[in-house]
């Protein structure tokens, strides 16, 4: 349904409901984690019965903002609310076989939002959807503490790639100070996210950059991460989040792709651009959504056929002159 309520409605129907599960998208990052935890311990403190699940395991560095302690509780759900996930699918195999038409409330930024749920509260203008849950929070009436904080903070800086990307607005930075203010502890948040890394993951980024590609003039890098790269470093697959931002480091790249290698012959792929760049039309041919410059989607086939087939809807690059 794409009646719009307003996020005073949406508070409100919460305060009406008990028994929460709150589902969170697979493969799971920090804007996904951060928007389920912070509605998680915001709703406990009305006295409610709450859980967050998700298909994959967290990664590590996350787990400073989870209280899994508090999330074992066994109940059956009333209401279910699922937080920056645009489409069922993305909610991994069990849970969308579990949940798919289940789900009450959808609350989320991604233009490509399928509006799957009873209730969709989509906020595309919003840089990360920890910022809509911030909003929900103080409908909620609930005090913000430091845990609340932490999770909303950390939300933003990951979806904005630490304030970097075009979907930044003052909105975002009116938030992440209130967060400040709140006491979410911004230095040690944006090291966990941005500056820490385990040594494998350092590896693995040192084999990735090796075999990286080049086309149309450097303008387009092509990453790959196989399966055999993950175990030659031996890195976890949730501990590969973000590496696709690695290819627009490189100078005059406008267009990064990163494919990456998954279970029976498919593909993930990742496309990241500059600003005047939509990727997100490129990855929805192919059946994958995300933002304007932060897209993805699935294929299946040859490396070589998959390479071809992006290239080809990048060939605009060869004669292309970015103003910026
Ligand atoms: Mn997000």
């Amino acid at each position: 349904m794409k009646t719009r309520k307003s996020i005073f409605d949406i508070a409100n129907m919460l305060l009406r409901r008990n028994n929460f599960y709150i589902l969170t998208h697979k493969s799971p990052d920090g804007d996904t984690i951060g928007s389920a935890f912070a509605l998680f311990y915001a709703l406990k403190k009305k006295g409610r019965k709450v859980r967050v699940f998700c298909e994959d395991p967290f990664p590590e560095k996350y787990e400073f903002f989870i209280n899994l302690l508090n999330n074992e509780e066994n109940f059956e759900p009333h209401y279910i609310i699922s937080v920056d996930v645009a489409d069922t699918i993305l909610l991994g195999e069990n849970l969308e076989k579990k949940y798919e038409r289940k789900v009450d409330m959808c609350i989320d930024h991604h233009a490509s939002n399928k509006y799957f749920a009873k209730v969709n509260y989509i906020e595309p203008s919003a840089a990360a959807t920890t910022e809509i849950i911030y909003d929900i929070i103080k409908n909620l009436k609930v005090r913000i503490d430091r845990s609340i904080a932490e999770c909303i903070y950390m939300g933003i800086t990951t979806d904005t790639g630490s304030f970097r990307h075009t979907n930044v607005t003052a909105k975002t930075h009116r938030i992440a100070a209130k967060c400040i203010e709140l006491g979410a502890r911004h230095n040690l948040i944006s090291r966990k996210m941005f500056d820490i890394k385990s040594t494998s993951r350092i590896k693995l980024e040192c084999v990735v950059m090796e075999n990286i590609e080049l086309y149309y003039k450097d303008k387009c890098a092509i990453a790959f991460i196989s399966k055999d790269m993950l175990e030659q470093t031996g890195t976890r697959e949730e501990e590969t989040g973000g590496i696709a931002s690695m290819t627009r480091q490189i100078e005059g790249v406008l267009v990064g792709v990163t494919i990456r290698e998954r279970e029976n012959g498919e593909y993930k792929l990742s496309l990241r651009s500059g600003h005047e760049i939509d990727v997100q039309n490129i990855c929805a041919k192919f059946g994958g959504g995300g933002h304007p410059n932060a897209s993805g989607c699935t294929m299946t086939g040859s490396i070589k056929e998959i390479k071809n087939k992006i290239l080809k809807e990048l060939e605009f690059l060869e004669n292309y002159d970015s103003r910026f």
